[in-house]
Protein backbone atom coordinates (compact mmCIF):
# COMPACT_ATOMS: atom_id res chain seq x y z
CA UNK A 1 0.00 0.00 0.00
CA UNK A 2 1.81 3.31 -1.10
CA UNK A 3 -1.90 5.50 -0.44
CA UNK A 4 -2.28 6.19 2.97
CA UNK A 5 -5.04 4.09 5.11
CA UNK A 6 -9.03 5.21 4.60
CA UNK A 7 -10.00 3.95 7.95
CA UNK A 8 -7.31 3.32 10.89
CA UNK A 9 -9.03 1.12 14.08
CA UNK A 10 -7.57 1.81 16.87
CA UNK A 11 -7.25 -0.87 19.56
CA UNK A 12 -6.54 0.77 22.32
CA UNK A 13 -8.25 3.42 25.04
CA UNK A 14 -7.18 6.67 26.60
CA UNK A 15 -4.56 9.34 25.94
CA UNK A 16 -3.29 7.30 23.29
CA UNK A 17 -6.40 6.51 21.21
CA UNK A 18 -7.13 10.23 21.06
CA UNK A 19 -3.48 10.61 20.19
CA UNK A 20 -3.85 8.52 17.58
CA UNK A 21 -7.56 9.92 16.17
CA UNK A 22 -5.79 13.17 15.98
CA UNK A 23 -3.23 12.16 13.94
CA UNK A 24 -5.58 10.25 11.56
CA UNK A 25 -7.73 13.35 12.01
CA UNK A 26 -4.65 15.72 10.00
CA UNK A 27 -4.16 12.96 7.74
CA UNK A 28 -7.86 12.77 6.43
CA UNK A 29 -7.91 9.29 7.27
CA UNK A 30 -11.29 8.25 10.06
CA UNK A 31 -11.02 6.48 12.83
CA UNK A 32 -12.62 3.76 14.41
CA UNK A 33 -12.69 3.42 18.76
CA UNK A 34 -13.71 0.26 20.15
CA UNK A 35 -14.58 0.11 23.78
CA UNK A 36 -16.21 -2.21 27.01
CA UNK A 37 -18.28 -1.94 29.57
CA UNK A 38 -18.96 1.65 31.02
CA UNK A 39 -17.13 3.23 28.09
CA UNK A 40 -19.63 4.24 25.68
CA UNK A 41 -18.78 7.74 26.67
CA UNK A 42 -15.24 7.87 27.35
CA UNK A 43 -13.36 10.72 25.61
CA UNK A 44 -11.24 8.19 23.74
CA UNK A 45 -14.50 6.85 22.16
CA UNK A 46 -15.94 10.37 21.12
CA UNK A 47 -12.58 11.26 19.91
CA UNK A 48 -13.09 8.73 17.28
CA UNK A 49 -15.30 8.63 13.65
CA UNK A 50 -17.19 5.52 14.69
CA UNK A 51 -16.97 3.28 17.60
CA UNK A 52 -17.79 0.15 18.69
CA UNK A 53 -18.12 -1.70 21.46
CA UNK A 54 -16.50 -4.90 21.81
CA UNK A 55 -18.36 -7.82 24.35
CA UNK A 56 -16.46 -10.11 26.35
CA UNK A 57 -17.16 -13.97 25.37
CA UNK A 58 -16.66 -16.72 28.30
CA UNK A 59 -13.92 -17.88 26.88
CA UNK A 60 -11.56 -14.80 25.89
CA UNK A 61 -9.78 -11.95 27.47
CA UNK A 62 -11.66 -10.12 30.12
CA UNK A 63 -10.60 -6.65 28.29
CA UNK A 64 -11.99 -5.69 24.88
CA UNK A 65 -8.54 -4.39 24.39
CA UNK A 66 -6.73 -7.70 24.57
CA UNK A 67 -9.15 -9.77 22.16
CA UNK A 68 -7.33 -10.21 19.39
CA UNK A 69 -10.54 -11.97 17.38
CA UNK A 70 -12.61 -9.10 18.34
CA UNK A 71 -10.57 -6.49 17.09
CA UNK A 72 -10.27 -8.45 13.31
CA UNK A 73 -13.70 -8.84 13.46
CA UNK A 74 -14.96 -5.17 14.37
CA UNK A 75 -12.31 -3.78 11.85
CA UNK A 76 -13.88 -5.98 9.35
CA UNK A 77 -17.40 -4.93 10.58
CA UNK A 78 -16.19 -1.21 10.40
CA UNK A 79 -14.58 -1.38 6.90
CA UNK A 80 -11.17 -0.31 8.43
CA UNK A 81 -7.86 -0.84 6.20
CA UNK A 82 -5.72 -0.47 8.74
CA UNK A 83 -4.90 -0.99 13.20
CA UNK A 84 -2.80 1.17 15.22
CA UNK A 85 -2.09 -0.87 18.10
CA UNK A 86 -0.92 2.29 20.35
CA UNK A 87 1.54 1.12 23.99
CA UNK A 88 0.38 -1.33 26.19
CA UNK A 89 -2.00 -4.14 25.39
CA UNK A 90 -1.10 -5.91 22.04
CA UNK A 91 1.02 -3.26 20.82
CA UNK A 92 4.05 -6.00 21.13
CA UNK A 93 1.99 -9.08 20.28
CA UNK A 94 3.30 -10.71 17.77
CA UNK A 95 0.41 -12.57 16.99
CA UNK A 96 -2.16 -9.95 16.44
CA UNK A 97 0.25 -8.16 14.11
CA UNK A 98 -0.21 -11.44 12.11
CA UNK A 99 -3.65 -11.47 12.89
CA UNK A 100 -3.82 -7.82 11.70
CA UNK A 101 -2.59 -9.12 8.18
CA UNK A 102 -3.97 -12.54 7.43
CA UNK A 103 -7.04 -10.32 7.92
CA UNK A 104 -6.14 -7.93 4.75
CA UNK A 105 -5.10 -4.99 7.40
CA UNK A 106 -1.59 -3.01 7.72
CA UNK A 107 -0.83 -3.19 11.14
CA UNK A 108 0.56 -0.01 12.62
CA UNK A 109 4.02 -1.27 13.72
CA UNK A 110 6.89 -3.12 12.79
CA UNK A 111 7.19 -6.98 11.27
CA UNK A 112 5.49 -9.72 13.32
CA UNK A 113 9.41 -11.20 13.35
CA UNK A 114 11.34 -7.96 14.51
CA UNK A 115 8.35 -7.21 17.78
CA UNK A 116 9.41 -11.48 18.10
CA UNK A 117 12.46 -11.42 18.44
CA UNK A 118 12.68 -8.81 20.42
CA UNK A 119 10.15 -10.05 22.59
CA UNK A 120 12.55 -12.68 23.63
CA UNK A 121 15.18 -10.76 26.29
CA UNK A 122 17.83 -13.32 25.91
CA UNK A 123 17.30 -13.53 21.89
CA UNK A 124 17.32 -9.76 21.81
CA UNK A 125 20.81 -10.00 23.91
CA UNK A 126 22.42 -12.11 21.11
CA UNK A 127 20.97 -10.13 18.26
CA UNK A 128 22.90 -7.12 19.70
CA UNK A 129 25.65 -8.78 20.82
CA UNK A 130 26.10 -10.10 16.94
CA UNK A 131 25.48 -5.90 15.88
CA UNK A 132 28.38 -5.15 17.65
CA UNK A 133 25.74 -3.27 20.34
CA UNK A 134 27.39 -3.34 24.01
CA UNK A 135 25.44 -5.37 26.39
CA UNK A 136 26.09 -5.83 29.80
CA UNK A 137 27.94 -8.52 30.24
CA UNK A 138 26.17 -11.75 31.58
CA UNK A 139 25.24 -15.40 30.63
CA UNK A 140 25.64 -16.63 27.35
CA UNK A 141 21.73 -17.56 26.95
CA UNK A 142 19.29 -18.73 30.02
CA UNK A 143 20.69 -20.74 33.38
CA UNK A 144 18.93 -23.81 34.31
CA UNK A 145 19.43 -23.96 38.33
CA UNK A 146 20.41 -22.23 41.34
CA UNK A 147 23.70 -24.20 40.77
CA UNK A 148 24.44 -22.80 37.35
CA UNK A 149 23.71 -19.30 38.25
CA UNK A 150 25.99 -19.55 41.47
CA UNK A 151 28.94 -20.58 39.41
CA UNK A 152 28.68 -17.80 36.17
CA UNK A 153 28.59 -15.52 39.68
CA UNK A 154 31.18 -16.90 41.20
CA UNK A 155 33.60 -16.78 38.13
CA UNK A 156 32.09 -12.79 36.87
CA UNK A 157 31.56 -11.45 40.32
CA UNK A 158 28.58 -10.11 42.43
CA UNK A 159 26.32 -7.82 42.11
CA UNK A 160 24.29 -10.19 39.91
CA UNK A 161 21.27 -9.07 38.14
CA UNK A 162 18.36 -12.05 37.58
CA UNK A 163 15.91 -11.70 34.85
CA UNK A 164 13.36 -13.31 32.90
CA UNK A 165 13.73 -13.93 29.19
CA UNK A 166 10.17 -13.21 28.45
CA UNK A 167 10.54 -10.17 30.39
CA UNK A 168 10.72 -6.70 30.49
CA UNK A 169 9.73 -3.70 31.98
CA UNK A 170 10.72 -4.53 35.22
CA UNK A 171 8.69 -8.18 35.39
CA UNK A 172 10.93 -11.42 37.06
CA UNK A 173 13.75 -8.66 37.93
CA UNK A 174 15.53 -9.35 40.93
CA UNK A 175 19.05 -8.50 42.56
CA UNK A 176 21.69 -10.75 44.35
CA UNK A 177 23.79 -8.27 45.80
CA UNK A 178 25.70 -11.08 47.72
CA UNK A 179 26.09 -15.00 47.22
CA UNK A 180 23.80 -15.81 49.76
CA UNK A 181 21.07 -13.70 48.15
CA UNK A 182 21.06 -15.36 44.71
CA UNK A 183 19.34 -18.58 45.56
CA UNK A 184 15.77 -16.05 46.91
CA UNK A 185 16.70 -13.35 43.40
CA UNK A 186 16.72 -16.74 41.29
CA UNK A 187 13.27 -18.56 42.57
CA UNK A 188 11.63 -14.96 42.90
CA UNK A 189 13.14 -14.27 39.08
CA UNK A 190 11.65 -17.42 38.04
CA UNK A 191 8.83 -18.01 39.87
CA UNK A 192 7.45 -14.62 38.24
CA UNK A 193 8.62 -15.81 34.66
CA UNK A 194 6.86 -18.78 35.24
CA UNK A 195 3.49 -17.13 36.63
CA UNK A 196 4.00 -14.35 33.93
CA UNK A 197 5.09 -15.63 30.94
CA UNK A 198 4.63 -18.69 28.16
CA UNK A 199 8.48 -18.27 28.86
CA UNK A 200 10.06 -19.62 32.37
CA UNK A 201 13.86 -19.23 31.40
CA UNK A 202 15.86 -16.52 33.64
CA UNK A 203 19.45 -15.14 32.53
CA UNK A 204 22.03 -13.50 34.87
CA UNK A 205 23.50 -10.04 33.79
CA UNK A 206 25.99 -8.51 35.85
CA UNK A 207 24.02 -5.39 37.98
CA UNK A 208 25.14 -1.95 37.07
CA UNK A 209 24.60 0.41 40.36
CA UNK A 210 22.66 3.40 39.77
CA UNK A 211 22.57 3.14 36.15
CA UNK A 212 20.55 6.46 33.78
CA UNK A 213 18.05 4.71 31.79
CA UNK A 214 18.47 6.36 28.22
CA UNK A 215 16.59 5.70 25.30
CA UNK A 216 17.38 5.95 21.46
CA UNK A 217 13.79 6.58 19.70
CA UNK A 218 14.25 5.43 16.00
CA UNK A 219 12.59 5.07 13.27
CA UNK A 220 13.05 2.90 9.70
CA UNK A 221 11.07 2.94 6.78
CA UNK A 222 10.21 0.15 3.82
CA UNK A 223 13.24 1.99 2.04
CA UNK A 224 16.22 1.21 3.63
CA UNK A 225 16.22 4.03 5.96
CA UNK A 226 16.78 4.06 9.56
CA UNK A 227 17.43 7.43 11.79
CA UNK A 228 17.66 7.98 15.42
CA UNK A 229 15.62 10.91 17.22
CA UNK A 230 17.94 11.42 19.60
CA UNK A 231 17.81 10.22 22.98
CA UNK A 232 15.38 10.51 25.93
CA UNK A 233 16.50 10.19 29.67
CA UNK A 234 14.12 8.21 31.89
CA UNK A 235 15.66 8.12 34.93
CA UNK A 236 12.84 8.82 37.50
CA UNK A 237 11.12 5.79 37.87
CA UNK A 238 9.02 4.05 40.43
CA UNK A 239 8.69 0.00 40.35
CA UNK A 240 9.54 0.31 37.03
CA UNK A 241 7.06 2.28 36.10
CA UNK A 242 8.56 5.72 34.50
CA UNK A 243 7.13 9.26 35.96
CA UNK A 244 9.24 11.33 34.55
CA UNK A 245 11.15 11.76 31.11
CA UNK A 246 13.25 14.36 29.28
CA UNK A 247 14.74 14.68 25.92
CA UNK A 248 17.46 15.39 26.08
CA UNK A 249 19.08 13.96 28.30
CA UNK A 250 21.28 15.65 30.88
CA UNK A 251 23.84 12.98 30.81
CA UNK A 252 24.35 12.79 27.37
CA UNK A 253 27.16 14.67 25.87
CA UNK A 254 27.48 14.74 21.14
CA UNK A 255 29.83 12.20 21.08
CA UNK A 256 27.81 9.37 23.35
CA UNK A 257 24.58 10.71 21.40
CA UNK A 258 26.11 9.88 18.08
CA UNK A 259 27.30 6.18 19.69
CA UNK A 260 23.97 5.54 21.05
CA UNK A 261 22.03 6.53 18.13
CA UNK A 262 24.61 4.45 15.91
CA UNK A 263 23.99 1.58 18.18
CA UNK A 264 20.35 1.49 17.90
CA UNK A 265 20.06 1.93 14.40
CA UNK A 266 22.38 -1.43 13.87
CA UNK A 267 20.33 -3.14 15.58
CA UNK A 268 17.08 -2.25 14.09
CA UNK A 269 18.63 -2.72 10.68
CA UNK A 270 19.73 -6.00 11.88
CA UNK A 271 16.22 -7.14 12.72
CA UNK A 272 14.84 -5.80 9.76
CA UNK A 273 12.85 -3.08 11.53
CA UNK A 274 10.49 -1.12 9.96
CA UNK A 275 8.47 2.22 11.96
CA UNK A 276 8.79 3.33 15.43
CA UNK A 277 10.88 2.08 17.96
CA UNK A 278 12.98 2.61 20.86
CA UNK A 279 15.92 0.47 22.14
CA UNK A 280 17.02 1.20 25.82
CA UNK A 281 20.15 1.50 27.60
CA UNK A 282 21.92 1.76 31.06
CA UNK A 283 24.49 4.77 31.00
CA UNK A 284 27.11 4.67 33.85
CA UNK A 285 28.07 7.49 35.08
CA UNK A 286 31.74 6.72 33.45
CA UNK A 287 29.28 7.80 30.18
CA UNK A 288 29.51 3.81 29.28
CA UNK A 289 26.61 2.30 27.40
CA UNK A 290 24.14 -1.40 27.45
CA UNK A 291 21.97 -2.50 25.59
CA UNK A 292 18.63 -3.31 27.96
CA UNK A 293 15.88 -4.21 25.78
CA UNK A 294 13.87 -2.93 22.17
CA UNK A 295 10.53 -1.50 22.52
CA UNK A 296 8.92 -2.23 19.46
CA UNK A 297 6.08 0.21 19.33
CA UNK A 298 5.23 4.13 19.97
CA UNK A 299 5.94 4.59 23.79
CA UNK A 300 4.36 6.59 26.78
CA UNK A 301 7.08 9.01 26.15
CA UNK A 302 7.31 10.15 22.92
CA UNK A 303 6.01 13.62 23.00
CA UNK A 304 9.05 14.51 24.52
CA UNK A 305 10.61 13.54 21.32
CA UNK A 306 7.95 15.18 19.41
CA UNK A 307 8.45 18.74 21.16
CA UNK A 308 12.47 19.03 20.36
CA UNK A 309 12.20 17.61 16.79
CA UNK A 310 8.99 18.95 15.57
CA UNK A 311 7.97 15.53 14.64
CA UNK A 312 4.53 13.91 14.72
CA UNK A 313 5.83 10.67 15.38
CA UNK A 314 2.56 8.94 14.97
CA UNK A 315 1.31 10.70 11.31
CA UNK A 316 5.15 9.43 10.81
CA UNK A 317 3.86 5.77 11.61
CA UNK A 318 1.05 5.78 9.84
CA UNK A 319 2.76 6.90 6.81
CA UNK A 320 5.56 4.35 7.07
CA UNK A 321 3.04 1.86 7.35
CA UNK A 322 1.36 2.74 4.38
CA UNK A 323 4.98 2.23 2.48
CA UNK A 324 6.36 6.26 2.41
CA UNK A 325 9.60 6.83 3.12
CA UNK A 326 10.51 8.68 6.35
CA UNK A 327 9.95 12.22 5.85
CA UNK A 328 13.08 13.26 7.38
CA UNK A 329 16.60 12.26 6.97
CA UNK A 330 19.38 11.61 9.57
CA UNK A 331 21.24 14.90 8.47
CA UNK A 332 18.30 17.26 8.79
CA UNK A 333 17.29 16.39 12.54
CA UNK A 334 18.27 19.51 14.60
CA UNK A 335 17.02 18.80 17.74
CA UNK A 336 16.43 22.24 19.76
CA UNK A 337 15.25 23.11 23.43
CA UNK A 338 14.90 20.71 26.43
CA UNK A 339 11.52 18.94 26.48
CA UNK A 340 9.96 17.68 29.96
CA UNK A 341 7.03 14.89 30.47
CA UNK A 342 5.37 14.07 34.35
CA UNK A 343 3.10 11.65 34.27
CA UNK A 344 -0.14 12.40 36.20
CA UNK A 345 -1.50 9.10 37.45
CA UNK A 346 -4.33 8.70 39.44
CA UNK A 347 -2.05 6.90 42.41
CA UNK A 348 -0.97 8.08 46.49
CA UNK A 349 2.85 8.87 45.97
CA UNK A 350 2.52 8.58 49.89
CA UNK A 351 1.24 5.42 49.86
CA UNK A 352 3.88 3.96 48.00
CA UNK A 353 2.22 5.56 44.95
CA UNK A 354 -1.17 2.94 45.40
CA UNK A 355 -3.19 3.31 42.47
CA UNK A 356 -6.38 5.30 43.44
CA UNK A 357 -8.94 4.51 40.98
CA UNK A 358 -12.38 6.29 41.01
CA UNK A 359 -14.30 9.16 39.87
CA UNK A 360 -12.33 12.76 38.80
CA UNK A 361 -14.78 15.29 40.13
CA UNK A 362 -13.03 18.27 39.16
CA UNK A 363 -10.74 18.49 36.26
CA UNK A 364 -8.80 21.63 34.78
CA UNK A 365 -5.62 21.53 32.22
CA UNK A 366 -3.10 23.99 32.28
CA UNK A 367 -2.21 25.87 29.31
CA UNK A 368 -0.19 28.90 27.86
CA UNK A 369 3.31 28.98 25.92
CA UNK A 370 5.19 25.56 25.76
CA UNK A 371 2.89 23.64 27.49
CA UNK A 372 0.96 20.25 26.02
CA UNK A 373 -1.87 17.85 28.25
CA UNK A 374 -2.34 14.57 26.31
CA UNK A 375 -5.11 13.49 28.08
CA UNK A 376 -8.72 11.33 27.66
CA UNK A 377 -10.47 13.32 30.88
CA UNK A 378 -12.71 15.53 31.96
CA UNK A 379 -14.55 15.83 34.92
CA UNK A 380 -17.05 13.32 35.77
CA UNK A 381 -14.75 10.71 34.28
CA UNK A 382 -14.11 7.14 35.93
CA UNK A 383 -10.67 6.15 36.43
CA UNK A 384 -11.50 2.04 35.63
CA UNK A 385 -9.76 -0.39 38.19
CA UNK A 386 -9.07 -2.61 35.40
CA UNK A 387 -7.10 -0.41 33.20
CA UNK A 388 -3.62 1.97 33.95
CA UNK A 389 -3.71 5.01 36.05
CA UNK A 390 -2.89 7.59 33.67
CA UNK A 391 -4.89 10.63 34.17
CA UNK A 392 -2.68 12.80 31.67
CA UNK A 393 0.80 13.96 30.20
CA UNK A 394 2.02 16.81 30.93
CA UNK A 395 4.51 18.03 28.08
CA UNK A 396 6.66 20.76 28.44
CA UNK A 397 8.70 22.73 26.11
CA UNK A 398 11.55 24.90 27.42
CA UNK A 399 14.70 26.79 25.29
CA UNK A 400 17.16 24.90 27.90
CA UNK A 401 16.16 22.53 30.63
CA UNK A 402 15.69 25.54 33.57
CA UNK A 403 13.49 26.73 31.55
CA UNK A 404 11.55 23.73 31.03
CA UNK A 405 11.69 22.93 34.88
CA UNK A 406 10.29 26.23 35.57
CA UNK A 407 7.46 25.68 33.15
CA UNK A 408 6.42 21.96 34.17
CA UNK A 409 6.24 23.57 37.77
CA UNK A 410 4.15 26.68 36.80
CA UNK A 411 2.06 24.18 34.47
CA UNK A 412 1.53 22.02 37.58
CA UNK A 413 0.53 24.42 39.59
CA UNK A 414 -2.28 25.21 37.37
CA UNK A 415 -3.32 21.24 37.17
CA UNK A 416 -6.36 21.01 39.05
CA UNK A 417 -7.80 17.32 39.52
CA UNK A 418 -10.42 16.29 42.00
CA UNK A 419 -11.68 13.33 43.34
CA UNK A 420 -8.64 11.22 43.52
CA UNK A 421 -5.10 11.88 44.68
CA UNK A 422 -2.62 12.11 42.05
CA UNK A 423 1.19 12.72 41.28
CA UNK A 424 0.99 16.30 40.42
CA UNK A 425 2.94 17.14 44.53
CA UNK A 426 4.89 14.53 43.86
CA UNK A 427 6.83 16.07 40.93
CA UNK A 428 6.91 19.52 42.38
CA UNK A 429 8.70 18.09 44.45
CA UNK A 430 10.79 16.15 42.30
CA UNK A 431 11.53 19.02 39.84
CA UNK A 432 12.05 21.11 43.06
CA UNK A 433 15.25 19.09 44.38
CA UNK A 434 18.94 19.93 43.93
CA UNK A 435 19.80 16.47 42.26
CA UNK A 436 17.22 16.49 40.23
CA UNK A 437 17.91 20.33 38.89
CA UNK A 438 21.67 19.65 38.69
CA UNK A 439 20.65 17.02 35.89
CA UNK A 440 21.66 13.68 38.49
CA UNK A 441 19.40 11.80 39.12
CA UNK A 442 19.59 7.90 38.16
CA UNK A 443 17.38 5.07 38.47
CA UNK A 444 18.08 5.09 42.57
CA UNK A 445 16.74 8.76 42.58
CA UNK A 446 13.51 7.68 44.56
CA UNK A 447 15.10 5.20 46.62
CA UNK A 448 18.23 8.01 47.55
CA UNK A 449 15.85 10.74 47.94
CA UNK A 450 12.71 9.93 49.54
CA UNK A 451 12.04 12.77 50.68
CA UNK A 452 10.40 13.71 47.75
CA UNK A 453 7.62 11.55 48.37
CA UNK A 454 4.47 13.86 49.99
CA UNK A 455 2.78 12.39 53.09
CA UNK A 456 -0.80 10.00 52.21
CA UNK A 457 -2.93 12.41 50.37
CA UNK A 458 -5.62 13.50 53.02
CA UNK A 459 -8.90 11.33 51.93
CA UNK A 460 -11.33 13.92 52.89
CA UNK A 461 -9.93 17.11 50.83
CA UNK A 462 -9.17 14.73 48.02
CA UNK A 463 -12.67 13.88 47.79
CA UNK A 464 -11.64 10.43 47.41
CA UNK A 465 -14.58 9.26 50.19
CA UNK A 466 -17.81 10.47 49.72
CA UNK A 467 -18.00 13.76 47.97
CA UNK A 468 -19.83 15.36 50.32
CA UNK A 469 -17.49 15.37 52.70
CA UNK A 470 -14.70 17.37 50.12
CA UNK A 471 -13.28 20.57 51.05
CA UNK A 472 -14.52 23.41 49.28
CA UNK A 473 -13.32 25.95 47.74
CA UNK A 474 -14.89 29.51 48.65
CA UNK A 475 -13.91 32.86 47.76
CA UNK A 476 -14.72 35.54 50.56
CA UNK A 477 -14.18 39.31 50.38
CA UNK A 478 -12.33 41.00 53.35
CA UNK A 479 -12.44 44.91 53.42
CA UNK A 480 -12.46 44.34 49.44
CA UNK A 481 -9.62 42.05 49.36
CA UNK A 482 -10.38 38.70 47.57
CA UNK A 483 -9.36 35.90 49.54
CA UNK A 484 -9.64 32.42 48.85
CA UNK A 485 -10.38 29.89 51.45
CA UNK A 486 -11.28 25.67 51.66
CA UNK A 487 -13.78 25.09 54.05
CA UNK A 488 -14.42 21.03 54.99
CA UNK A 489 -17.86 19.79 56.24
CA UNK A 490 -20.97 21.83 55.79
CA UNK A 491 -20.03 25.05 55.26
CA UNK A 492 -23.89 25.94 56.62
CA UNK A 493 -22.89 23.91 59.71
CA UNK A 494 -20.38 27.01 60.40
CA UNK A 495 -23.40 29.44 60.68
CA UNK A 496 -24.07 29.97 64.24
CA UNK A 497 -26.07 26.51 64.97
CA UNK A 498 -22.59 24.45 65.42
CA UNK A 499 -18.88 24.75 64.97
CA UNK A 500 -16.93 23.68 62.08
CA UNK A 501 -15.81 20.56 64.35
CA UNK A 502 -15.11 18.32 61.49
CA UNK A 503 -11.74 18.69 60.90
CA UNK A 504 -10.50 16.12 57.93
CA UNK A 505 -8.81 12.88 59.33
CA UNK A 506 -5.24 13.04 60.39
CA UNK A 507 -3.97 9.50 58.65
CA UNK A 508 -1.23 8.38 60.41
CA UNK A 509 1.98 9.11 57.75
CA UNK A 510 3.07 5.36 56.90
CA UNK A 511 6.72 4.84 58.06
CA UNK A 512 8.44 5.37 54.59
CA UNK A 513 10.84 2.57 53.55
CA UNK A 514 12.24 2.74 49.95
CA UNK A 515 11.96 -0.16 48.09
CA UNK A 516 10.44 -1.88 51.09
CA UNK A 517 6.60 -2.38 50.58
CA UNK A 518 6.05 -3.39 53.98
CA UNK A 519 4.43 -1.90 56.68
CA UNK A 520 3.52 -3.40 60.31
CA UNK A 521 0.95 -2.41 62.73
CA UNK A 522 1.81 -4.32 66.22
CA UNK A 523 1.39 -8.05 65.15
CA UNK A 524 -0.29 -6.94 61.89
CA UNK A 525 1.74 -6.98 58.42
CA UNK A 526 -0.21 -4.67 56.49
CA UNK A 527 -0.91 -4.48 52.88
CA UNK A 528 0.51 -0.79 51.28
CA UNK A 529 -1.20 -2.06 48.16
CA UNK A 530 -4.45 -3.42 46.05
CA UNK A 531 -3.71 -6.12 44.36
CA UNK A 532 -4.39 -10.17 43.70
CA UNK A 533 -2.01 -12.35 45.88
CA UNK A 534 -0.11 -14.53 43.57
CA UNK A 535 2.23 -16.27 46.24
CA UNK A 536 1.89 -17.13 49.87
CA UNK A 537 5.49 -18.04 51.06
CA UNK A 538 4.63 -18.22 54.33
CA UNK A 539 2.28 -21.31 56.67
CA UNK A 540 0.50 -20.59 60.21
CA UNK A 541 3.38 -21.42 62.53
CA UNK A 542 6.03 -20.68 60.58
CA UNK A 543 8.92 -18.38 62.23
CA UNK A 544 10.64 -15.83 60.51
CA UNK A 545 12.72 -12.89 60.58
CA UNK A 546 12.14 -9.47 59.22
CA UNK A 547 12.74 -9.02 55.62
CA UNK A 548 11.37 -12.92 55.06
CA UNK A 549 8.76 -12.68 51.49
CA UNK A 550 5.19 -13.48 53.38
CA UNK A 551 3.64 -13.02 49.76
CA UNK A 552 3.52 -11.90 46.17
CA UNK A 553 1.08 -9.26 45.52
CA UNK A 554 0.73 -8.21 41.74
CA UNK A 555 -0.72 -5.14 41.14
CA UNK A 556 -0.47 -2.75 38.24
CA UNK A 557 1.57 -6.24 36.39
CA UNK A 558 4.21 -5.31 38.65
CA UNK A 559 4.61 -8.34 41.75
CA UNK A 560 5.12 -6.84 44.90
CA UNK A 561 6.69 -8.75 47.56
CA UNK A 562 5.73 -8.33 50.91
CA UNK A 563 8.01 -9.43 53.87
CA UNK A 564 7.79 -9.72 57.35
CA UNK A 565 8.04 -6.66 59.63
CA UNK A 566 9.62 -8.15 62.59
CA UNK A 567 11.33 -11.17 63.80
CA UNK A 568 8.31 -13.78 65.10
CA UNK A 569 6.53 -16.32 64.53
CA UNK A 570 3.58 -16.34 62.05
CA UNK A 571 0.16 -16.66 64.19
CA UNK A 572 -2.45 -15.81 61.44
CA UNK A 573 -2.76 -15.32 57.58
CA UNK A 574 -5.49 -12.89 56.28
CA UNK A 575 -4.66 -13.37 52.85
CA UNK A 576 -4.89 -16.69 50.27
CA UNK A 577 -3.38 -17.49 46.47
CA UNK A 578 -5.88 -16.06 44.14
CA UNK A 579 -7.47 -13.44 46.29
CA UNK A 580 -7.72 -10.04 46.34
CA UNK A 581 -6.02 -7.48 49.01
CA UNK A 582 -7.04 -4.29 49.88
CA UNK A 583 -4.60 -1.32 50.89
CA UNK A 584 -4.41 -1.28 54.69
CA UNK A 585 -5.96 -5.61 54.87
CA UNK A 586 -3.93 -7.52 57.45
CA UNK A 587 -1.91 -9.57 55.82
CA UNK A 588 -0.46 -11.56 58.48
CA UNK A 589 -0.26 -12.04 62.31
CA UNK A 590 3.35 -11.86 63.37
CA UNK A 591 3.53 -12.68 67.12
CA UNK A 592 7.36 -10.79 67.98
CA UNK A 593 9.93 -13.75 68.98
CA UNK A 594 10.60 -11.97 72.05
CA UNK A 595 7.45 -11.33 73.31
C1 LIG B 1 19.57 -3.73 35.19
C2 LIG B 1 20.00 -2.83 36.18
C3 LIG B 1 21.31 -2.90 36.55
N1 LIG B 1 22.14 -3.80 35.99
N2 LIG B 1 20.43 -4.60 34.66
C4 LIG B 1 14.97 -2.93 35.57
C5 LIG B 1 13.88 -3.25 34.64
C6 LIG B 1 14.49 -3.82 33.41
N3 LIG B 1 14.02 -3.09 32.26
C7 LIG B 1 15.93 -3.70 33.59
N4 LIG B 1 16.16 -3.07 34.85
C8 LIG B 1 17.41 -2.92 35.31
N5 LIG B 1 18.32 -3.76 34.76
C9 LIG B 1 21.68 -4.64 35.07
N6 LIG B 1 22.52 -5.53 34.54
C10 LIG B 1 19.08 -1.94 36.72
C11 LIG B 1 17.77 -1.99 36.30
C12 LIG B 1 16.88 -1.05 36.91
C13 LIG B 1 16.28 -0.03 36.18
C14 LIG B 1 16.49 0.08 34.81
C15 LIG B 1 15.89 1.08 34.10
C16 LIG B 1 15.09 1.99 34.77
C17 LIG B 1 14.86 1.89 36.10
C18 LIG B 1 15.45 0.88 36.82
C19 LIG B 1 15.23 0.79 38.19
C20 LIG B 1 15.80 -0.22 38.89
C21 LIG B 1 16.62 -1.14 38.25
Amino acid sequence: MDGLPKRVLIANRGEIAVRVARACRELGIASVAVYGDGEESAVHVRAADDAHRIVPTPDGPALPYLDVAALVAVAGRAGADAVHPGYGFLAEHAGFAEACAAAGLVFVGPPAAAIRAMGDKVAARRIALGAGVPTVPGSDGPVASVEEAAAWAARHGYPVAVKAAGGGGGRGFRVARREDELADAFAGSAGEARRSFANPAVYLERYLDRPRHVEIQLFADAHGAAVSLGERDCSVQRRHQKLIEEAPSPAVDAETRTALGEAAVALARTVGYRGAGTVEFLLDDDGAFYFLEMNTRIQVEHTVTELVTGFDLVKEQLLVAAGRPLSFRAGAIAPRGHAIECRINAEDPGRDFAPAPGTVTGYREPAGFGVRIDAAMEAGAAILPAYDSLIAKLVVWGRDRAEAIARADRALAEFRVEGVPTTIPFHRAVLAHPVFRAGDATTAFLTDHPEVIPPPTDVLAAGAEAGDEAARELVVEVGGRRLAVRVFGDPAAANGRRPLERTPARIPRAARKPGGAANGRGDALISPIQGTVVRVNVAVGDAVATGHLVCVVEAMKMENELVAHRDGVVRALGVTEGATVGIGETVANIEAADG
